[in-house]
């Protein structure tokens, strides 16, 4: 296949996996006009207000090394998604990052209000494991169970609410690199992790050596979606990225950027891209998806 077609091939089919994703997410969200509406249209807001819907994505793609079936995986994306919008919401808070722009419109605070907003993480972290719980999503109770775990696992204090936590902490330091990607491993990296692997527990149970490789992938794409992050925040502008641009500078924040430069970053996401690619050596054309989604995350401009 050529890289043309494979593409092309790459834009297709992430546009039919969004749009289950979204019909999904629409699915298993409160519908507006049930009580509480207002919290109910909040959450609608915080969630369906567009996004790259880059977790659920990766989970279709792991899915594919296990053969799973798609409408398992678009539940367990739609979770993995649920718990990605509550994060943003709490984070855009006035007691955390202080944010009045998400996804290029009002942050949830804004729109409605402070408490509002802070029901609506707490509601949306709970329809996540509703809907682990509710749906079969494995061929055996005790790999759901094992899902229900892992995410609650990278959710928690030991994964990205520890991250935020280190986070906090670290405003006005100049953290060396391996406390940075500490950090990070844990902010945004635990979630991107938790996508590949529940992706992948959907279908058949795969070797305790393949999915380990699959694990080194996301683990390794998880910091490379952090350090363009970091790339995209100091270089990038409002408009494109939908989120106020600069806020880690104006907020004193330790960055990949502010730690070794806008070039030295843009090459260390490279290498990650490369050594994450490399753990899917094993997995030949079953990892096109992950391999793509790799590109995408690096290569990214928003
Ligand atoms: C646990 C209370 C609590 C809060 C967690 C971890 C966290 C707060 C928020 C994430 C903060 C953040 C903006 C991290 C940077 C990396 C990141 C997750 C960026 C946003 O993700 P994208 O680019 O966003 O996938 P879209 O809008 O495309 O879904």
């Amino acid at each position: 296949m050529s890289t043309a077609t494979k593409t092309i091939d790459f834009a297709a089919w992430s546009h039919g996996h969004l749009q289950r994703v979204e019909e999904t997410l629409q699915r298993v969200l409160p519908a507006p006009e049930i009580a509480p509406q207002r919290l109910h249209q909040a959450m609608r807001y915080a969630v369906l207000g567009g996004g790259k819907r880059v977790r659920p994505l990766l989970a279709f793609a792991a899915g594919d090394l296990a053969d799973a079936d798609p409408e398992r995986v678009a539940l367990a994306g739609a979770a993995v998604e649920l718990i990605h919008a509550y994060s943003l919401v709490h984070d855009d808070l006035p007691c955390m990052d202080d944010d009045a722009l998400r996804r290029g419109r009002p942050t949830c605070h804004v729109e409605y209000d402070e408490a509002t907003a802070l029901l609506v993480g707490d509601a949306l972290q709970n329809l996540a494991f509703h809907v682990l719980g509710e749906y079969r999503l494995a061929d055996d109770m005790k790999t759901q169970l094992e899902m229900v775990k892992l995410l609650a696992a990278a959710a928690g204090s030991r994964g990205m609410a520890g991250g935020q936590a280190i986070d906090l902490a670290s405003v006005g330091k100049q953290l060396t690199l391996p406390e940075l990607e500490q950090m990070h491993i844990h902010k945004t990296g635990a979630i991107i992790r938790a996508s590949a692997l529940l992706g992948a527990r959907c279908g058949n149970r795969l070797g305790e050596k393949e999915f380990g490789q699959l694990d080194l992938y996301a683990k390794l794409i998880g910091l490379a979606f952090q350090v363009v992050d970091d790339v995209l925040d100091s270089e990038g502008s409002t408009a494109t990225l939908g989120k106020t641009a600069g806020k880690d500078a104006k907020d004193n924040k330790p960055t990949y950027v502010s730690a070794i430069g806008v070039a030295r970053s843009r090459e260390l996401a490279l290498e990650l891209r490369q050594n994450a690619l490399d753990a899917l050596a094993g997995f030949g054309e079953r990892a096109l998806r992950l391999r793509q989604l790799a590109d995408f995350i690096v290569l990214r401009k928003f």
